[in-house]
């Protein structure tokens, strides 16, 4: 898979992607992350991509000529399936838009910065808008390495235990279960026997137990959208 990355703050996106297991998709092939400078298509030679909104208020925005060029070019070498904007208003990110999202060949994210980027971007060349949660972050680079990140985990070959996505938090709307390892008591505070019976089935059953009565707790929400 191929991650296009349109910045402001290139800089930002630096260390996300060069640790553990995106570090290993890269190595093996399996994922390709390019981030862009939107400098590189300033409009003048005081490196403008910005300007004052009209009708007034404060905030700067992104303009339509430096960013349509950046994805124009990009786009002579690449077909995009998606052309992501990260954004506040977007659509809240989740397990479900990511499972999506990874088996996509070509995707190109724009990070928008201060008041955002011209509508007229997001009305012509963007297919979707993606908010990480409900508050606000500086600029959309962190948002950005949240999707690579939790995309590129997915792409099959990525996690060395191919199972082990699919007992994550979220992968049928359940929170993970508990887990422990050695030793089987420490300061007094034991293991939960059942884990220690090597017994496959009853180890199952009781972290779907556990599974169910944390989503019931913590995020009875989760239990709401199909009515488990
Ligand atoms: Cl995608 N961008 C920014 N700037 N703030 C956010 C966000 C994105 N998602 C939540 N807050």
């Amino acid at each position: 898979m191929n991650i296009h990355i349109i910045s402001v703050v290139p800089e930002l996106l630096e260390s996300p992607f060069n640790h553990s297991i995106l570090k290993r998709a890269k190595e093996r092939g399996l994922l390709n992350v390019v981030v862009h400078n939107l400098r590189k298509w300033s409009i003048n030679k005081h490196n403008q991509i910005d300007d004052y909104q009209y009708g007034g208020g404060a905030g700067m925005v992104i303009m339509c000529e430096p960013l349509v060029n950046a994805i124009e070019e990009l786009q002579k070498d690449t077909k995009f399936d998606e052309i992501i904007y990260v954004t506040p208003d977007g659509e809240t990110y989740n397990q479900q838009i990511t499972n999506q999202l990874s088996l996509k060949d070509n995707i190109l994210i724009i990070c928008g910065h201060y008041k955002g980027i011209d509508q007229r971007i997001r009305d012509h060349y963007v297919t979707k808008e993606i908010s990480i949660g409900d508050y606000v972050l500086s600029g959309g680079e962190l948002a950005a390495a949240i999707l690579v990140d939790s995309i590129g985990r997915l792409i099959p070959g990525v996690l060395n235990d191919e199972t082990s996505a699919l007992t994550d938090s979220f992968q049928d709307n359940l929170l993970a279960p508990p887990v422990y390892t050695r030793p089987a008591e420490f300061k007094g505070w034991k293991v939960p026997d059942i884990l220690l019976t090597g017994d496959p089935k009853k180890v199952e059953d009781w972290r779907y137990e556990q599974s169910l009565e944390r989503t019931k707790t913590r995020r009875p929400d989760l239990l709401d959208d199909d009515g488990i």
